[in-house]
Order: C-alpha cells, then sequence, then structure tokens
C-alpha cells in the first residue's frame, strides 16, 4: 500500500512539475506577446502623436520624455520576472480557484433537493391533514343514515304494550273450578231385617227423602229397645252414584238409640268398617273420620229411639240426608 502510494504521489509530483513548466513556459510567451502589443501600440500612439502635432503645429517632446521612462524598456525585464512567479501562481490558483468556484455550485445544488423535497414532504402532509379533517367532518353525515335504521328499529321497540296482552292470557287458568263438588244424592232406601221377618214398612221410605219433616219413615215398634230376640236392624242407603262421602245427617223424630254408618252392602249389613256411631235426634249430623268413595251405605240400628209421637221404641227418620 505505502509503495503505490509513494508511487502515486511521484506521479502525482511530476506532473505538477511538468504543468508548472508548461505554465512558466506559455507565462513566457504571454509576457512577450504583451510586450509586444504594448510597442505596438506605443508607436502607433507616437505616430498618431507626431500626424496630430504636425497638423496642429505643436512639437510632441513632453510625450516621448515622460512614457519612456514609463516604458523603459530595461525596467520591463525586470517585471517579467515576477510576472512569471505571479502568473505562475495565478494561473496555478486560478484554475483551482476555478475548479473550486466550479464543484461549488454543483455541491449547492447536490445540497438543494434536500430542502426541495423537505418542502414537498411538508406540502403533502398538510394537503393529508386537510382531507384528514374533511373526511372527519364529513363523517358525521354518512352515520346519519345509520342512525335513521336504528330509527326503524326503534318502532319495532313500541311493540312493547305486547307484554300486557301475554298477561291476559295468565288470567285464563281460572277455568279449574268447573269442577264443584256435587252432593252425592241418595236414589233409594230398603229397609233390612236379615234375623227378622223383614215387615220394616218399606212403602213408607220415600217419606225420608221428600224433604218433608212432617212426613217420616218408621219401623215397627219394639218394647225391648235391644230387640230382645236380634240384634238389630238397618237400613240400606243406595246413592245415585259412587261419590265422595263424609258425613251423613239423619233427622228424627224422636231421641236416642244407636246407629252405626257402614261402608258395606245390603247383603252384609254388620260388616264393613264403622265410618260414624252414636245416639240420634233432631237433625244429627254423623262425621266420618275420613271420606269415603261409594256408591251405598247402611245405616245398622243396634238400638232403638223413643219416638217422640208415643214415646215407644221406634224409628220415626223425617229426612236423610249424605254430605
Ligand atoms: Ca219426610
Amino acid at each position: 500500500m505505502g509503495e503505490t502510494a509513494g508511487r502515486a504521489v511521484g506521479a502525482v509530483r511530476d506532473l505538477l512539475t511538468a504543468g508548472r513548466e508548461r505554465a512558466s513556459a506559455a507565462a513566457a510567451e504571454r509576457a512577450a506577446q504583451r510586450e509586444a502589443a504594448a510597442e505596438q501600440r506605443l508607436a502607433e500612439t507616437r505616430e498618431a502623436d507626431v500626424q496630430a502635432a504636425l497638423e496642429h503645429g505643436r512639437v510632441v517632446s513632453d510625450p516621448p520624455p515622460a512614457r519612456p521612462p514609463a516604458h523603459a524598456t530595461p525596467p520591463a525585464p525586470a517585471y517579467p520576472p515576477p510576472p512569471t512567479e505571479r502568473s505562475w501562481e495565478s494561473v496555478v490558483a486560478e484554475p483551482e480557484v476555478v475548479e473550486e468556484e466550479g464543484p461549488v455550485p454543483f455541491r449547492e445544488r447536490r445540497l438543494d433537493p434536500t430542502p426541495i423535497v423537505l418542502a414537498v414532504a411538508l406540502v403533502a402532509v398538510v394537503i393529508g391533514a386537510i382531507l384528514a379533517f374533511r373526511t372527519l367532518t364529513a363523517a358525521p353525515d354518512p352515520v346519519r343514515p345509520v342512525p335513521v335504521t336504528q330509527q326503524s328499529d326503534a318502532p319495532t321497540a313500541e311493540p312493547a304494550p305486547e307484554p300486557e296482552v301475554t298477561s291476559t292470557p295468565e288470567q285464563t287458568p281460572e277455568p279449574e273450578p268447573t269442577t264443584p263438588p256435587e252432593p252425592p244424592e241418595i236414589a233409594a232406601l230398603a229397609p233390612l231385617d236379615p234375623e227378622g221377618d223383614g215387615a220394616e214398612n218399606p212403602e213408607l221410605t220415600p217419606n225420608a227423602l221428600d224433604g218433608d219433616p212432617s212426613t217420616y219413615w218408621r219401623s215397627r215398634s219394639y218394647v225391648d229397645p235391644e230387640y230382645g230376640m236380634k240384634s238389630g236392624i238397618g237400613l240400606h242407603v243406595e246413592l245415585e252414584e259412587e261419590t265422595l262421602v263424609s258425613a251423613v245427617v239423619i233427622d228424627l223424630m224422636g231421641e236416642g238409640g244407636n246407629v252405626e254408618i257402614r261402608a258395606t252392602s245390603a247383603s252384609s249389613p254388620t260388616e264393613g268398617d264403622v265410618l260414624a256411631s252414636g245416639p240420634m235426634g233432631p237433625a244429627t249430623t254423623f262425621t266420618f273420620d275420613e271420606p269415603v268413595e261409594t256408591d251405598e251405605l247402611v245405616l245398622w240400628f243396634t238400638s232403638l229411639p223413643v219416638a217422640d209421637s208415643d214415646g215407644r221404641n221406634r224409628i220415626e227418620l223425617a229426612e236423610l240426608e249424605v254430605e
């Protein structure tokens, strides 16, 4: 690297020296030319002055003496040496200056584009900002149509009163009370005397179902309220249909005795569960411990009450009801 650099420096020096020699030669030639031109001008001026003097009658003596010193050729050679030095430096410096002044504008031109680019970028940014503001300010307008659609949706919210309509169906479930428990009704009565002759006035039983408290079904009269020769007599109750029975109401025209209300049939009046029992009287209600769903009952009289009419041991039943 050092050798190459040295070689390069030597080459540059050679070139510089060659340039200096060429420059000095050129300067000498230029000086000679300048002197020749000056001498010619002086000769021309002298000839002109001489002719002018001849024309005007004046002798031109002054110019020669005054100008010779300025024209002194001897000093002229003295000037050439300095000019050679100055010219050499000036020649060397002039091209350098010219070269330096030349590239400067190029550098400035090369540096100029950056501010231009910056200015263009600023202008572009400003334009972009203006467009952005315009778009932002213009955005609300397109948004307005959207709320219009929302307003169209708003009317859909008006059907809110519909829920009120839904409230009405809730009130409809009231029809449940359509199952009113119809009171059980007695279809027919039949005296039971399984241990006797069965002559207990069966034809009078409708009097106990006619709703008239003055009419009644009556049994035969017994000397012994306990019958003496049999365990008891009964009354079979046939219902219109199988229903839930919870009580029996006996409206008796007398008082006392004892009745067993049994869940059984006419063929076995002393069987089945005893739903209620006790002495009888006017409008006596016998309530069951638990309701029974049935279509028949049996009133089994284990002892006889005393009739109001004659005080004898006899059953006089004005009305019979089931509940
Ligand atoms: Ca009656």
